[in-house]
């Protein structure tokens, strides 16, 4: 068969409101960066990218950051997930405090081994505002068995290798399917974009472009 092959990998980006998942996955996908983001905003995006000269489709649903919302999300779609962001601000101890919580719903929905999650502290700009170590980072993300990095959406620091590690993980996880082309294949894709959730087009402009 012709064409070029692809792994796919469906990722949530998690975490409290304000810690900047929106920025991180803006940064990503369309390499700039906004003050301001739609708070309520959920979004979906996707991401055509090298990872290790391999490359990868990225799925990014960019959640709009109440516990409540997300799991409202996770029922219907946290199946489908592969890797999850769990992000929190260095200067906020509280949105670090819920990254527990956030892991203890990804819990509910699916089985520990079946997924990969990497620790983003964001905000690492601020370092005078800073609430949370690095070392309590490090420690969390080793006691929830994952990864860990911290970034700054702003100055674009750590953003690729955040979204790189998490496929690295799942690549390594286990075999993930590859597909010849996205056009045909992707009946995950399809469920999400059937899906009922509110997917806001404002943010993600440039990016979804490659959805049509
Ligand atoms: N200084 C700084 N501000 C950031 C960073 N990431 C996001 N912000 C700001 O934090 C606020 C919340 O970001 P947003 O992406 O909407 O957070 P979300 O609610 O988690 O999606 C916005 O004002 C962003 O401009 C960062 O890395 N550094
Ligand atoms: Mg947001």
């Amino acid at each position: 068969m012709s064409g070029v092959k692809f792994t796919f990998h469906q990722l949530f980006v998690v975490g409290a409101a304000r810690v900047g998942k929106s920025a991180l996955s803006v940064q990503f996908v369309a390499g700039r960066f906004g003050d301001e983001y739609a708070p309520d905003a959920e979004d979906l995006c996707r991401k055509y990218c090298l990872v290790d000269d391999e490359p990868a489709i990225l799925d990014i649903l960019d959640t709009a950051g109440d516990q409540e919302e997300f799991v409202t999300v996770m029922t219907p779609y946290g199946g489908l997930a592969d890797g999850f962001l769990l992000v929190y601000s260095i200067t906020s101890r509280e949105s670090f405090e819920e990254i527990t919580t956030f892991y203890q719903h990804i819990l509910r929905f699916k089985d520990k081994g079946s997924f990969s999650a990497i620790l983003v502290a964001n905000k690492c700009d601020l370092e005078f505002e800073r609430e949370v170590g690095i070392h309590e980072g490090r420690d969390l993300a080793n006691h929830l068995g994952c990864g860990f990095i911290e970034t700054s959406a702003k100055r674009s620091t750590n953003v690729d290798q955040a979204f790189k590690t998490i496929v690295r993980e799942i690549r390594k996880r286990d075999e993930v399917p590859l597909f010849p082309n996205f056009g045909t294949n992707s009946k995950l894709m399809s469920l999400f974009w059937t899906a009922d959730c509110t997917i806001h087009t404002s943010q993600h402009e440039t990016c979804r472009s490659g959805f049509r």
